[in-house]
């Protein structure tokens, strides 16, 4: 029998009506547990508990939201190793890149429960004789967040963290692929000494929770991150009812990486090869463009085909894994479409291509290099989500920056190049919101801002103290002497 988990409503384990079945993908014989699908009663009920709790914990101490995050924080990092196996589990990150996500989730919690401490405004001098004014920065209430399956822990981790930093109440729905993870990043919390309906979780579908996050009148502010049409229809929602709701959207990319000529090759295939098949392609900063330059182009090609042909894939809690299974049947038939339609466009499967039959059932794919394309092909300008990247070939510097904006998207983007000017150049003329020079396009730091341009972000940025932004609501006050 497996084990079933429960949603937090006030504080009490809730069992629901109905259960989503946690499946491995490394091995769909692995059943990881049986998690409780919130019925839309059980969503509001959890929105009048945060809206009972919101009274004391707006305007609870500093020190007391501090000391919880880090009692939360350290538990993660305690713990970190058995975390990382049940990500890599549900998820299909390789065990190594569990263990981080879980390191990062514990750091950027620490982090957020110093914001506590740190929450400032302005006093100045008002125009009327004898008046003064405050700036000064309030919760915004009552947050609805909604996560993807790709970061199942250090996503939640981070918006969850900043909320309850910032003295705001929760009621978080996880993507459905990855609930474990989230249960135990609520128990944990939970545990650290929140009071009751402070923080509530809601597992289950999208489309029927999300609804009650953008409809009902005491939820303050979505914060989302996951598809385009998904950020789309919950921006369209939030401000079509009775009261309009803040939100923060995060979401895809088509993130180009430069290559110029006078690019280190071994450097420029790591932020390569890292950047676009790590984590089998499926993260939103994944570079999934290599814009590389005509005298470069076959060598650049040549050694991250010689890199791949290294790389092991398989089964994501085994020692040598380099790159897991994707994350579902519905990830996988998605990758295959678009390998297809890189084919009928014309574009030449340089590398891999296949889908990998191995001694588990799971859903593994080959490491796929295109190259050939076009700036105007579908495999260039619509997210794939999979380990599959596509080589542009330009004549040089100018070109390579157009094609590098040509895109609706604009969350993160890179070169390699060891030209001062043209680093420089493409740091202020990328059209992204993170600019990464030698480095892949992926992995940032959870102390800086993070989020986009043009279609991947909407809505003030996440992390650092630029989070704030979005968690507090400033207030302007004025008082004269009487
Ligand atoms: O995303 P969704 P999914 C992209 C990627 C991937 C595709 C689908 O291209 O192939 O999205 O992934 C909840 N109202 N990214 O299905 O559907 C849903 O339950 C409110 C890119 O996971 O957008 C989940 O919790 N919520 C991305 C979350 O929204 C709704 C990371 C994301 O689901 C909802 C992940 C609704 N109507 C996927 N419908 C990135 N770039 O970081 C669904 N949800």
């Amino acid at each position: 029998m497996t084990k079933r988990y429960g949603n937090l409503i006030n504080g009490e384990w809730v069992d629901g009506e109905s259960f989503n079945m946690n499946v491995n993908p490394s091995d769909t014989r692995d059943i990881i547990g049986e998690y409780a699908r919130a019925s839309t009663a059980e969503a509001e009920a959890a929105v009048t508990a945060a809206r009972a709790a919101f009274s004391a914990w707006s305007v609870s101490t500093p020190l007391m939201r501090h000391d919880i995050l880090m009692r939360a924080s350290k538990e993660i990092s305690s713990r970190a190793e058995e975390l990382g196996h049940l990500l890599s589990r549900e998820e299909g990150k390789t065990l190594p890149e569990g263990i981080g996500e879980v390191g990062r989730a514990a750091q950027v919690i620490a982090f957020m429960a110093g914001e506590a401490l740190r929450i400032s405004g302005e006093r100045l001098a008002g125009l009327v004789p004898g008046s003064d004014a405050e700036v000064t920065r309030e919760p915004v209430g009552i947050v609805g967040v909604i996560t993807p399956w790709n970061f199942p822990i250090a996503i939640p981790a981070w918006k969850i963290g900043a909320a309850l930093a910032y003295g705001n109440c929760v009621v978080f729905k996880p993507a459905e692929l990855v609930p474990g993870s989230a249960w135990e990043l609520v128990s944990i919390l939970h545990r650290a000494g929140l009071p009751a309906g402070v923080l509530n979780l809601v597992m289950g579908s999208g489309r029927q929770i999300g609804a009650v996050f953008t409809s009902h009148p005491e939820i303050d502010a979505v914060t989302f991150t996951g598809s385009v049409p998904t950020g789309r229809s919950i921006a369209k929602a939030c401000v079509s009812g009775a009261t309009m709701k803040r939100m923060q959207l995060e979401m895809g990319g088509k993130n180009p990486l430069v290559i110029l000529d006078d690019a280190d090759l071994d450097v420029a295939v790591e932020c390569a090869v890292n950047g676009a098949f790590y984590s089998a392609g499926q993260r939103c900063t994944a570079s999934s463009r290599f814009v590389v330059m005509d005298s470069i182009h076959d060598r650049f090609v040549q050694a991250v085909d010689r890199r791949l042909r290294t790389l092991r894939i398989g089964h994501a809690l085994e020692k040598d894994t380099d790159i897991g299974p994707v994350v579902d049947q519905r990830q996988l038939d998605i990758d295959m479409q678009y390998i297809q339609v890189g084919k009928q466009e014309g574009a030449v499967v340089h590398s891999g291509g296949e889908r990998l039959d191995l001694s588990t059932p799971g859903f593994y794919l080959q490491p796929t290099l295109f190259t050939g394309v076009q700036s105007s092909m579908r495999i260039a300008r619509e997210e794939i989500f999979g380990p599959v990247a596509a080589v542009i070939r330009v004549r040089d510097y100018d070109e390579a920056l157009v094609v590098a904006n040509d895109t609706n998207f604009g969350l993160s983007s890179g070169i390699c190049t060891t030209s001062l000017k043209c680093a420089t150049h493409f740091k202020r003329h990328s059209q992204a919101g993170i600019v990464k020079v030698n480095q892949s396009t992926s992995g940032l730091d959870f102390h800086l801002p993070f989020g986009g341009r043009k279609s991947s972000s909407y809505g003030p940025r996440e992390q650092g103290r630029y989070a704030a932004e979005f968690y507090t609501i400033v207030k302007t006050s004025y008082t004269s002497a009487g």
